[in-house]
């Protein structure tokens, strides 16, 4: 077996499935391990161009965040799908200008911080020191519509992601986040906003249909070292006939998994890079799971203070909506 580049000695060591052992490096290297893991069997297609670049003019932080703070219609055919299906896509959270805004302002910070040469480029906690993204990651709207789709009184916020998928960057493994965050309940939710109109070819997050789907992958064996794991994950259901949503997604238009959810992600063949902020909620009361592993990545520093069987309420968690 070949180690995986992106592992220490002691994150390597052991079976392939071995996974009870600590993250020992930043969550920026988690994501370039994480990433390497998926199957890239052949190039989907040709490079295309990416969508224009929204031309209006932009709002102020004030108006982007006054928009976020006002309740989103959500409709309880809506809830009643996230029920059914794990996941839900809604129309119209974000206005196409507040879309562009945060586009810019995830740009300037990723650039800041993160070297250019990745493919995959993450950076996360950009709320503790950036109003704008603070105003998207505490948003009441967005708090409101996660709460109300796992139907809790309320939700914390776990971490906020921003995400570039840069050009000719490949696939996103098959996965489910139950899998990763080290919380003791399901009704775990991520909001993940694309912060340009995202057609197909640009990787959109795909979804495999059914509440139930996770329960297919659950008995496979996971591989911290290659693609098995995503391939055996493709194959089943290939061989079940789940069907999968991977469709575009609009401007201002987000969706929202549970940590059940299984999903993916096409490579990025545009010019254009895949910007999102995916930012994680979960219900208020949860506590640390009894043992995290490798594939919790370094949770600490998303709830810090808080060991293993603890509450999590920390300053980092704030209640959102
Ligand atoms: O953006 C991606 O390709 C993956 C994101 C993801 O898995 C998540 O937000 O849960």
């Amino acid at each position: 077996m070949t180690s995986n580049p992106h592992l220490s000695a002691a994150t390597a060591a052991g079976a392939a499935d071995h996974v009870d052992v600590a993250w020992d490096r930043g969550n920026d290297q988690w994501w370039d391990w994480y990433m390497s893991l998926a199957d890239n069997p052949a190039a989907a297609g040709p490079p295309v161009g990416g969508p224009a670049p929204y031309a209006g003019p932009l709002p102020s932080d004030d108006a982007v965040a006054a928009e976020l703070a006002t309740p989103y219609a959500l409709s309880r055919d809506a809830v009643d799908f996230f029920a059914a299906e794990s996941y839900v896509k809604l129309p119209g959270v974000l206005s196409a200008g507040t879309v562009a805004r945060l586009r810019a302002r995830l740009r300037e910070l990723l650039d800041a911080a993160v070297d250019p040469g990745v493919g995959f480029r993450s950076l996360e906690m950009m709320w503790l020191t950036d109003p704008l993204v603070r105003a998207a990651v505490l948003s009441p709207r967005i708090g409101g519509i996660c709460a109300a789709l796992l139907r809790v009184d309320r939700v914390r916020l776990y971490h906020d992601n921003a995400l570039s998928k840069e050009p000719g960057s490949g696939r996103t493994p098959w996965h489910y986040d139950a899998h990763h965050f080290p919380l003791d309940t399901t009704d775990v939710v991520t909001a993940w906003a694309p912060l340009q109109p995202t057609p197909r070819e640009m990787g959109p997050l795909a979804f495999g249909r059914g509440a139930d789907t996770w329960r297919l992958a659950a008995g496979i064996p996971f591989d911290k070292h290659g693609t098995t794991y995503d391939r055996a994950v493709s194959e089943a259901f290939r061989d079940a006939g789940i069907a999968v949503e991977d469709g575009p997604f609009a401007a201002g238009e987000v969706s929202f998994h549970s940590s059940l959810c299984m999903h993916t992600a096409a490579g990025n063949r545009t010019d254009v890079a895949r910007m999102v902020l995916a930012t994680t909620y979960f219900a208020d009361g949860a506590r640390v799971v009894p043992a995290p592993t490798m594939i919790s990545g370094d949770w600490q520093k998303f709830v810090p203070g808080t060991g293993p069987g603890e509450v999590v309420a920390s300053a980092r968690n704030p209640v959102v909506g």
